[in-house]
């Protein structure tokens, strides 16, 4: 079997309390040989070249050192003050500084110039998330020719959005270097497809599209998710009934509505906190039957927006609490610190209601651990934003419109008197969904998609005199039919579009 590579920001830590995410492909790599790459987390004004590797809860794991200034602009600079805003449609939000491109490029190439040394005939290379698009390209200029395939972790932008991105064109094509790009949603393919179209429209009226062939990268839809059935185990677990308890006894019998997030502005806090406000104020007899907590621990604070945020949520929640509380009585408690999975799985069980509500998302596990966490006798109820990629598989969450705080407080309220056989059966469904979409499952679609991306063998590329695979020849080449469909998701790049690139 060929080895596996996976690339990274982060590479997984050495606590024990890993996602579901660096679950999945730490158990992915379990079962080939391989090794994952990425940031060591530590600065040096004069890294080292190559990678060093260490052995991590057997992973093994390589990693470079990058110089302060070039993870300025690569990470807080053009990822995340740039990219991440603009993919979430927060343009209001970009900082845009032109030099932070040219960083975020060269920490693309030290990772590439690393990684050149490490890899051999028949790897695999498996690129995570919007910090490293360039990669392939990257890679690609340093003549490796291996299957390298990339997924996004958050939302693809729509058309005005990718246009407001400085260098995106050259964001594009780098993508077109991928065998492999994978998207959340369908949402995310039909934005890409747009993109291709709004061009294509540029050039019948005879303007000046920006032409960019993505007819030799296979593109598709593979919507993650967690370990339901590890969340199922965790929630009844020692440590998750200790939270459970320890919460329930505060309760004492009143409902508990949860929000659980990194405190990030796509999750949509503030609007949340507004909704809880309106359900009590429209319904002064649920006072005193529910409480709220919402658990959002600060992330990626040396950014101004985050810092806004933060203040913005602490007055939502101080005037929420000023507005209804009473001296036995408090409406909200606002948690800034992150639990383990089982401290959560507690919180989830024991929730009444759980609240997942972002403006804009790529999935959000979040929903997908509510779901695995509920007790199958007595579950909670979901009340899910339409502008999450999970929206996509949910169906028979409550699906409201996050900016419609009315219609947020409408569906808590809903969900609070809902039936026990109507929960039951809302709950069934769910998780049958968050089944099928395990991140198990993901992780396995999406690699035999990327073996399946182009007509060579893995391995077979690299031997002499074999055709450079992404040769215009070999493009002409029958593609195998886009690897397997992931859960019957599979759009392909529309056909007619291929007309904008042949004329
Ligand atoms: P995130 O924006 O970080 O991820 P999300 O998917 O909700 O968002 O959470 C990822 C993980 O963080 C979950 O496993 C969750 O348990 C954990 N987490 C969140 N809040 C926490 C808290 N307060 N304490 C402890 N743990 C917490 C990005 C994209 C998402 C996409 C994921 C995975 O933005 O859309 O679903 O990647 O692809």
């Amino acid at each position: 079997m060929s080895r596996l590579i996976i690339v990274s920001n982060r590479t997984p830590g050495k606590s024990p309390a890993a996602g579901g995410l660096a679950v999945a492909l730490k158990k992915a790599l379990s079962t080939r040989d391989g090794f994952w790459f990425g940031w060591s987390g530590s600065f040096s004004e004069n890294p080292e070249k190559k990678a060093r590797f260490e052995t991590i809860d057997g992973l093994k794991i390589g990693q470079i050192d990058l110089t302060r200034a070039d993870h300025a602009a690569y990470y807080a600079g053009f990822s995340n003050s740039i990219l991440w805003p603009a993919f979430h449609l927060r343009l209001d939000l970009t900082d845009i500084q032109s030099h932070w491109y040219e960083g975020y490029r060269r920490v693309n190439a030290q990772f590439a110039d690393a990684l050149v040394a490490e890899i051999e005939p028949g790897d695999v290379i498996w690129v995570h998330d919007y910090h490293l698009i360039p990669l392939a390209t990257e890679l690609r200029r340093r003549n490796i020719r291996n299957r390298i395939g990339f997924y996004l972790h958050i939302p693809f932008p729509t058309p005005d959005a990718l246009n407001a991105i400085p260098h995106h064109e050259d964001l594009l094509k780098d993508l077109t270097a991928y065998d492999l790009v994978g998207f959340q949603a369908q949402r995310d393919l039909v934005a890409f497809n747009e993109f291709i179209a709004h061009e294509l429209m540029v050039k019948e009226t005879g303007g000046q599209p920006f032409v960019v062939d993505p007819s030799s990268t296979v593109l598709d839809v593979f919507p993650i998710g967690s370990d339901p059935g590890a969340f199922a185990k965790l929630g009844k677990s020692p440590a998750a009934q200790k939270m459970y308890n320890r919460v329930a006894r505060g309760l004492n019998g009143r409902a508990l509505i949860l929000g659980v997030d990194r405190l990030d502005y796509s999750k949509g806090l503030p609007q949340r906190i507004s909704a809880y406000e309106k359900l009590l104020e429209n319904n002064a007899n649920l006072r005193r039957t529910v409480h709220m907590i919402q658990i959002a621990p600060p992330s990626r604070d040396t950014i101004k927006e985050y810092q806004v945020i933060s203040d913005e949520l602490d007055s939502a929640v101080g005037r929420v609490i000023g507005k209804f509380s009473e001296p036995d009585w408090l409406p909200l408690t606002y948690v800034k610190r992150a639990y383990g999975q089982a401290s959560l799985a507690g919180l989830y069980r024991l929730a009444r209601v759980g609240l997942v509500t972002p403006l804009r998302d790529g999935m959000n596990l979040v929903a997908h651990e509510y779901v695995g966490s509920q007790d199958p006798e007595d579950p909670g109820v979901l009340v899910l934003s339409r502008f999450a990629g999970a929206a996509e598989i949910f169906h028979d969450a409550l699906i409201i419109n996050p900016f419609d705080t009315d219609e947020t407080a409408e569906a808590m309220r809903k969900a609070l008197v809902m039936p026990l056989k109507e929960r039951k059966q809302r709950w069934r469904s769910l998780m049958d969904a968050a089944l099928k979409h395990s991140v198990d499952n993901w992780a396995e679609s999406y690699l035999d998609a990327l073996m399946h991306s182009h007509a060579a063998a893995p391995g077979d590329e690299d031997l002499p005199g074999r055709p450079h695979p992404r040769t215009p020849a070999h493009r002409t080449a029958e593609r195998p039919p886009a690897g397997r469909a992931p859960f019957g998701s599979r759009m392909p790049f529309f056909p007619w579009l291929r007309s904008v690139f042949s004329s």
